[in-house]
């Protein structure tokens, strides 16, 4: 017998750190395509990513590195690869929908509502570089912006462009944001959403969070809908995967959200926290799925 189907997403880099928090996180885009690579071999079936400035590290969104990144994946693999219109700090909304015009990727991230985003409480590293201690304590100050001009014209695009949204939660408010996209018929079935809680400005990464933010969607959407979460921090990651693994959602792990695998151990690699995913996947009888599958779960064509 096996249980339902779950898939894993790794987000491999992100934008919201910077890269002395870790040597883990990948940089380059070599290095991009390689982590990518190694949490597809895994066990991931969706691959999110960010592109960082080559030589620095500083969150880009050059849309060559994006290039790169999404045919050297596309080379070494199947999974779902899912570029991010997040970015990152001092980015504009123009420049953050540009990979979703130009790429035309089959998934995405879409941010749905602004909010404070505060990663200055990150602890400071002698091996970090001024631009990065700047990048940290510039937060205090960073609003995430995705005003309602910004997510209608976005779904626009994402409709213009036939890439398929992951609708990004922080908040139970940005539920009600989503619901006035659905209204406005801005938004098509069948829907995806991804509950990322645990931002310094935005919702917590608890239990009940998790489930007030679930009843709330089934309430607002029915219950045709997919469903994922991404806790931000250790152990957050992992505790609320193994909820979602126990609810019925999917599980998004990786370097973007998280940089531990225990309590006391850093994590080497994102394919070692998809490792851990899976294993709590296993033990809660889910059967994880490979990116053809997803696809099919995420109606993918
Ligand atoms: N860095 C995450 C907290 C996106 O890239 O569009 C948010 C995220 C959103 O993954
Ligand atoms: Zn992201």
């Amino acid at each position: 017998m096996s249980g339902a189907p779950v898939f894993l997403s790794c987000a491999v880099t992100g934008g919201m750190s910077v890269p002395s928090q870790s040597a883990a996180i990948p940089v380059t885009p070599e290095e991009i395509v390689e982590a990518a690579a190694g949490a597809h071999a895994a066990g991931a079936a969706v691959i999110h990513v960010h592109v960082r400035e080559p030589e620095t590290g500083r969150p880009s969104a050059d849309l060559g590195l994006f290039r790169e990144v999404l045919a050297g994946i596309g080379e070494r693999c199947d999974a779902i690869v899912q570029p991010t219109t997040g970015g990152g700090v001092g980015m504009t909304i123009d420049e953050r929908a540009r990979v979703v015009t130009s790429c035309r990727p089959e998934m995405a991230t879409f941010n749905c509502g602004s909010f404070n985003f505060g990663i200055f409480k990150v602890r400071r590293r002698p091996e970090m570089a001024p631009w990065e201690v700047e990048y940290l304590e510039g937060t205090r100050d960073y609003v995430f912006r995705n005003t309602f001009g910004d997510i209608e014209r976005m779904a626009e695009l994402f409709r213009e462009a036939g890439t398929k949204p992951e609708y990004e939660l922080y908040d139970v408010g940005h539920l009600y944001n989503l619901h006035h996209l659905a209204e406005a018929s801005l938004v098509d079935p069948p829907l995806h959403l991804q509950f990322v809680l645990g931002v310094l400005g935005a919702n917590a990464a608890t239990l009940e969070q998790l489930v007030h933010m679930h009843r709330t969607a089934t309430s607002l959407f029915g219950s045709e809908f997919t469903w994922c979460t991404a806790g931000v921090g250790y152990p957050a990651e992992f505790h609320l995967a193994a909820a979602a693994l126990t609810m019925g959602g999917h599980v998004r792990v990786g370097l973007e959200d998280n940089l531990r695998v225990e309590l006391d151990r850093r994590a080497a690699s994102n394919a070692e926290l998809v490792e851990k995913a899976l294993t709590l996947a296993r033990l809660l009888d889910r059967s994880p799925v490979g990116a053809a599958e997803a696809r099919d779960l995420l109606g993918l064509r």
